[in-house]
């Protein structure tokens, strides 16, 4: 019992931390359980797959387990690893990710795409609880009340951005240079970070994916049940955290 608490500790440590990308190296870390040795398997300053915060089937049924396990040990697994590979001898490499989305043009594709695509999926998933839904409270409620007249409202208009975004996209809720909330929707993995490129620009606190990959398992064509069901799942504390 000893034993076995002390392997799962060190390998979500190390898992979380270190190497959750390499998916080849992760069975041999479950087995040695050192941070260590995942650190001789990718350059230190090399961006990693974060755990999800809840099991794979803990927000069914809004979203099922199958498209979240997909959708993060693929996709965003995929987005890690093309990013670093993008980062290698690259003059933005050990800089944040935030850094790095500041600086980058429109042709900087590979950093663009991945770049995006590793903010973005780390943000949704953390967005989202088995815990959430409801409605926002404190500072949060009145920043969306101020900026939209109320929830309901917010509600309307980011369900609109994120069922009209033509194609792969986001939906977004983002604080503006002004420090107002503000809603809108960006094209493939784009985002208000994007200084350079992205013509609406501030700081995001929500974001919903609306790639087909997010919910066509389950929702097939149905884009708007989607939207509709993510607000069952809303962590309105991460965002409230996220507004500073
Ligand atoms: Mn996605």
């Amino acid at each position: 019992m000893k034993k076995r608490k002390f392997i799962q500790t060190t390998s979500a440590l190390a898992l979380g931390a270190v190497l959750a990308p390499m998916a080849a190296c992760k069975s041999e870390l479950k087995e040695a359980g050192k941070e260590a040795l995942a650190e001789t398997m990718q350059p230190a300053s090399s961006f990693t797959l974060p755990d999800l915060p809840y099991s794979f089937d803990a927000l069914s049924p809004n979203i099922d387990a199958m498209t979240m396990e997909i959708h993060h040990d693929k996709h965003h697994a995929g987005y890690v690893r093309k990013f670093n590979t993008a980062l290698e001898g690259s003059a933005l490499s050990g800089q944040t990710i935030e850094q790095i989305l500041s600086t980058i043009g429109s042709d900087d594709t590979g950093l663009r795409n991945n770049g995006g695509g590793h903010f973005n999926h780390s943000l949704f998933w953390s967005v989202m609880s088995p815990k959430g839904g409801g409605t926002p409270t404190g500072d949060l409620s009145d920043a969306i009340n101020t900026s939209f007249g109320s929830f309901e409202k917010f509600k309307e208009v980011f369900s609109a951005a994120a069922s009209t975004r033509f194609g792969s996209g986001w939906a977004w809720l983002t604080k503006g240079t002004d420090n107002k909330l503000f809603v809108h929707s960006s094209p493939n993995q784009d985002n208000p970070l994007m200084t350079k490129i992205s013509d609406d620009k501030g700081t995001p606190i929500l974001g919903l994916d609306v790639w087909e990959h997010a919910y066509y398992l389950n929702y097939q064509n149905r884009r708007g049940d989607y939207i509709g069901n993510f607000f069952n799942v809303v962590n309105w504390n991460e965002v409230a955290k996220r507004l500073g």
